[in-house]
């Protein structure tokens, strides 16, 4: 396909979808931002329950395998999510619980993913980090880490090829920024000019390794610059800065200009539930506290008397209440039957695709030479 084909195709398409934004005058903006800063915790306070239940959960033996939470991402997250239009695509790495509720999907059949039970987002075969939802548009949830960008770029590629106005976006971590397949989207990214949002949640950690120990250039942003493509850094504690920052990103990814925003977040706990986090000391963990992003909201919504103590306490017992009952839905439902395991793994049949279940030996045992069988 060359570019003559594709350039003016694209350039259509996605400048009536550019044109949604809405004007307004600085006194709404005023009032607006108040109602969406009340929104945000609402979101926030929920994220934080959930994590906090699904951590309760994983002790209790309730939950298996890999469990990332997104404690301390809260403000990136709902921020991400406030800029992103129903019909734009998500892909996320394995650290998305937040992302998935946040994008609409049922917190239900969220917890429910992470319990393994039949009712799940991914029919329960996809656990903490392969949540799927083509309705609400999330492409996954990777456990590889890297493994989201050369398929959220394929699929920028795909809305390119058939001439759309949605976007992609994709988010990682710091430290997928040194993975090679970064640098081979990003350059193929803006050398089809696709229309791709790459965010990266710097929380400062990869597992347990600084930015400053793993990147030369720590300035995570800056990396853009080699391709080309237009960046920014945005202050991830901060959800009202994040949802601005992503408009701005998603604006220009809709005229086919690739963006790389950077936002700055925190990582509350350990990189998984299970990681007691001892490479971080008791200042740094004090640090984090003073700056955690749900209660520097909670204080701004009161210090700007948009909610009172009640409201904020009420909206804190409301998260609870639905993390509480997302659990208790996710126990009540089935586990999924053994036979279905191989159901979901590919969307079209593989040749010679072993359907080998638990407990069966792996391979068939061979003949032994000059042995007949009841020999
Ligand atoms: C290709 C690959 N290498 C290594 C790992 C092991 N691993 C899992 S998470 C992780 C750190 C990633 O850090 P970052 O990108 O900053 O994401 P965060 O966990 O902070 O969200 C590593 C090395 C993996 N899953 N995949
Ligand atoms: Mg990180």
């Amino acid at each position: 396909m060359s570019d003559q084909t594709r350039t003016p195709r694209k350039a259509s398409a996605r400048s009536e979808a550019g044109t949604r934004a809405k004007s307004v005058s600085a006194s709404e903006t005023a009032t607006d931002d108040g109602d969406r800063l009340i929104d945000f915790y609402r979101q926030m306070i929920f994220i934080r329950r959930f994590e906090e239940r699904a951590a309760r959960g994983y002790t209790q033996a309730l939950i298996g395998g890999y469990c990332h939470l997104n404690l301390g991402e809260e403000a990136a997250v709902v921020g991400l999510m406030a800029a992103l239009s129903p019909t734009d695509y998500l892909f996320t790495n394995y650290r998305e619980h937040g992302y998935a509720i946040t994008r609409g999907i049922d917190a239900n059949r969220v917890m429910a993913e992470l319990y393994g039970r039949v009712d799940g987002v991914s029919k329960g075969w996809g656990g903490s980090m392969h949540m799927f939802d083509i309705t609400h548009r999330l492409l996954g949830g990777y456990g590889i880490v890297g493994g989201q960008l050369p398929l959220a770029t394929g699929a920028a590629l795909a809305i390119d090829y058939r001439g759309g106005g949605e976007i992609v976006m994709c988010t990682m971590g710091d430290g997928t920024t040194n993975v090679g397949a970064f640098h081979e989207s990003l350059n193929i990214a803006a050398l089809w000019n696709l229309p791709i949002v790459y965010v990266i949640i710097n929380n400062q950690l990869g597992m347990g390794t600084t930015v400053e120990k793993s990147s030369a250039e720590p300035e995570l942003y800056k990396r853009g610059s080699a391709y080309r493509i237009a960046s920014e850094r945005v202050n991830g504690l901060d959800p009202l800065a994040v949802a601005d920052a992503a408009t701005r990103a998603i604006g220009s990814a809709r005229v086919g200009k690739p963006f790389l925003l950077e936002v700055v977040t925190e990582r509350l706990r350990g990189h998984s539930v299970v990681d007691p986090a001892k490479y971080r000391s008791a200042e740094e963990v004090a640090g984090l506290k003073a700056h955690d992003p749900v209660h520097t909201l909670a204080e701004r919504l009161l210090r700007e008397g948009l909610l009172d103590a009640d409201a904020l306490a009420k909206l804190d017992e409301e998260a609870t209440a639905r993390s509480d009952a997302a659990a208790a839905f996710a126990e009540a439902s089935a586990l999924p039957d053994v036979s279905t395991l191989f159901d979901y793994t590919y969307a079209t049949p593989v040749p010679n695709d072993s359907r080998r279940l638990p407990g069966q030996p792996l391979f068939e045992p061979a003949p032994m030479p000059g042995l007949e069988a009841g020999e």
